[in-house]
């Protein structure tokens, strides 16, 4: 039975997903859900998708999954055979770099550049106003996070090695629209930061999907 991907790939947390597919050369079908019209919030989607009535949510035969990082960390370890290898499981060390480095994107990046999105593209275009001071602060410890990361990224290429993984693809969704807003100097002005997010996003795996994101 085909893989089944319910959700919309402009949405950051679909197109995560989506790269691990594509990165693993993995035949999906994009299941359209509409927000517009609540259909995620509805009964029948809570019921079988995701109970907390968000996209994106994954169908592998008679296994449903939601939260995009599990989706993807599913995708990459059933096929990792094929396609980039993307969670370095034949070498623990690989391995465990590969693991901080997803959590760092989940704990320390994610909460303010997502927030920092929101303010300047996403409340917008839902009709809201920008709140400068939440952009300010996010502004603030998203900084202190690069910071480190153009540490790291002076000594290695990719956040986990010399190796494209699983941890710099999870970045790609909120960078993508981060990169399009005045804030983008952040990493512009940061040159390791820079070169590794005109590595991994010029990846032809990659470009397939940010092709069609386009809300902002
Ligand atoms: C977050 C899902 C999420 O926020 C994940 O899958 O990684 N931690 C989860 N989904 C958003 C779209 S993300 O672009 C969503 O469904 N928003 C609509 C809503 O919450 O009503």
């Amino acid at each position: 039975m085909a893989l089944k991907l319910h959700g919309e790939s402009i949405s950051t947390c679909t197109s995560r997903a989506m790269f691990c597919l594509h990165e693993k050369g993995v035949d999906f079908e994009l299941v359209p859900v509409n927000l517009m019209v609540g259909e995620h919030k509805q009964p029948p989607y809570l019921a079988t998708k995701n109970p907390f009535g968000q996209i994106p949510a994954f169908e592998d035969g008679d296994l449903t999954l939601f939260e995009s990082r599990a989706i993807s960390r599913y995708i990459a370890t059933k096929y990792k055979a094929q396609g980039t290898d993307l969670l370095r499981q034949d070498n623990l060390k690989e391995f465990g770099l590969v693991e901080v480095w997803l959590e760092v994107e989940s704990q320390a990046f994610n909460p303010p550049i997502s927030a920092i999105v929101y303010q300047i593209s996403i409340s917008p275009m839902l009709g809201g106003t920008t709140n400068d001071q939440v952009v300010e602060a996010n502004v603030e410890k998203l900084a202190k996070v690069l910071d480190i990361y153009e540490e790291r990224l002076s000594k290695s290429k990719y956040l986990a090695g010399d190796f494209f993984s699983l941890a710099d693809l999870h970045h790609i969704p909120y960078m993508h629209y981060f990169m399009r807003t005045p804030k983008a100097s952040l990493v512009t002005s940061r040159p390791h930061v820079k070169a590794w997010w005109d590595s991994i996003s010029s990846r032809p795996a990659i470009k397939k999907v940010t092709a069609g994101m386009n809300f902002a």
